[in-house]
């Protein structure tokens, strides 16, 4: 199939599945074309059937806000022409399935199949504000086909935004070969770690994530367990959590790293994984943690249950039971034959349950569904 693949290419969940099921689908033998205003940042060299086409935006003193909506239309229509493209496949609906519904209207006849995937924010923050409500419920609607990474997002997309689309289930997926349990002893040193437990937390430090919650929480842990923490990526939150770490006079006890690129070198030297947003419509995070045979600890909500079995594969705290988080994360930190078992669990759930060939079989058979070529 010769697929045109739309995502975020900054560092996230949903630019992450899009570049890894790229490669995936390239690796089968389908050609996939990445439309985007830059390279995904995870996406390797092209080749395997990757391709990489940008969109360039005009700015112009008349407008304050480049349309960059309407450049991806233009470039999305110019792509499925040249390349013969049968299907668009969105990540995130905003704006990416407008602009795949304005590409169909440009191509008139030509017109190619939309495949929409949600991912969390695109529903639960975004899409669901009153300057988006309307067109982000109308662009998934005209979609031929909506998949959302968790039931919880499915559930909310039909709530909140008042779809009727079907929406079907297709979770998130690791590459369970690239993570894994293979800790470099190096590492530890080059992170600045003593020997003590490791924490991380791997976000774009949105409020969303509560990421200053995750340093109140070290300093109520630090003495009885001697934990450190590790914290990976950058937003907005990022400055007020090194203030706070400062004033709690831990900010020896934490290391920000910023983005990093191979996360997967960085996680099997964690002890637990903490995860402490609001509200994760899945947590790609934890999963990539669980690969790494690393114990998620976070809240009782949204999606993250899907991903996570309390007690099982980590433990869950009532939603915003800051308390809670805290006790739960010092009693594992104690408890290392739970924590090896949490492990051993989490690992095996990741390769079982999530696997890159598993969803990435579910996602084919739904492109052939949408072509009319399935069984
Ligand atoms: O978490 C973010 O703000 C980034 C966002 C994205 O689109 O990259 O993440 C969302 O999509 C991920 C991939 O499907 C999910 O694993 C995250 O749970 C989801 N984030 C939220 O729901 C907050």
């Amino acid at each position: 199939m010769k697929i045109g693949m739309t995502c975020y290419p900054s560092a996230g969940g949903s630019g992450v599945i899009a570049t890894e099921l790229g490669h995936s689908l390239g690796r089968r033998g389908h050609d996939i074309h990445f439309i985007s205003y830059s390279k995904p940042f995870r996406l390797d060299a092209e080749g395997d059937g990757i391709r990489f086409h940008k969109v360039k935006t005009v700015t112009y003193p008349l407008f304050k806000y480049p349309p960059y909506s309407l450049a991806l239309s233009v470039r999305m229509a110019e792509i499925a022409r040249r390349e013969n493209l049968d299907i668009l496949h969105v990540h995130y609906a905003i704006p990416h399935a407008t602009s795949a519904f304005l590409a169909n209207q440009i191509l008139g006849e030509d017109r190619v199949k939309i495949v929409t995937t949600l991912h969390g924010t695109d529903i639960t923050l975004v899409g669901s504000d009153e300057s988006f409500f309307e067109i982000t419920r109308f662009s998934i609607e005209q979609s031929d086909a909506v998949t959302a990474v968790s039931d919880f997002l499915a559930d909310e997309t039909k709530k909140v935004l008042k779809v009727k689309h079907k929406i079907d289930v297709i979770p998130n997926f690791v590459d369970a070969s690239l993570f894994n349990v293979d800790a470099d002893p190096n590492k530890r040193e080059e992170m600045g770690l003593d020997d003590g437990p490791v924490l991380i937390h791997i976000s774009n430090f949105r409020k969303v994530k509560n990421v200053q919650d995750l340093i109140r929480l070290l300093a109520a842990i630090e003495e009885p367990t001697g934990a450190q923490l590790l914290l990976l990526g950058d937003g907005p939150e990022r400055v007020p959590c090194r203030i706070l770490a400062e004033e709690l006079g831990i900010q020896s006890r934490v290391h920000f790293l910023g983005n990093r690129l191979a996360v997967q070198n960085i996680l099997p030297l964690a002890d637990v994984l903490l995860l402490p947003s609001t509200v994760e419509s899945f947590g790609l995070v934890a999963l990539e943690a669980m690969a790494c045979g690393v114990p998620v600890v976070g809240y009782d909500g949204g999606g993250l249950p899907e991903v996570v079995r309390h007690g099982v594969d980590g433990l869950l705290a009532p939603l915003g039971d800051r308390e809670r988080m805290i006790e739960m994360t010092r009693e594992l930190l104690q408890n290392d034959s739970r924590r090896a078992e949490m492990a051993t669990s989490s690992r095996k759930r990741a390769v079982e349950a999530f696997s890159s060939d598993r969803i990435t079989d579910q996602y084919e058979a739904l492109y052939r569904r949408v072509l009319g070529t399935g069984d």
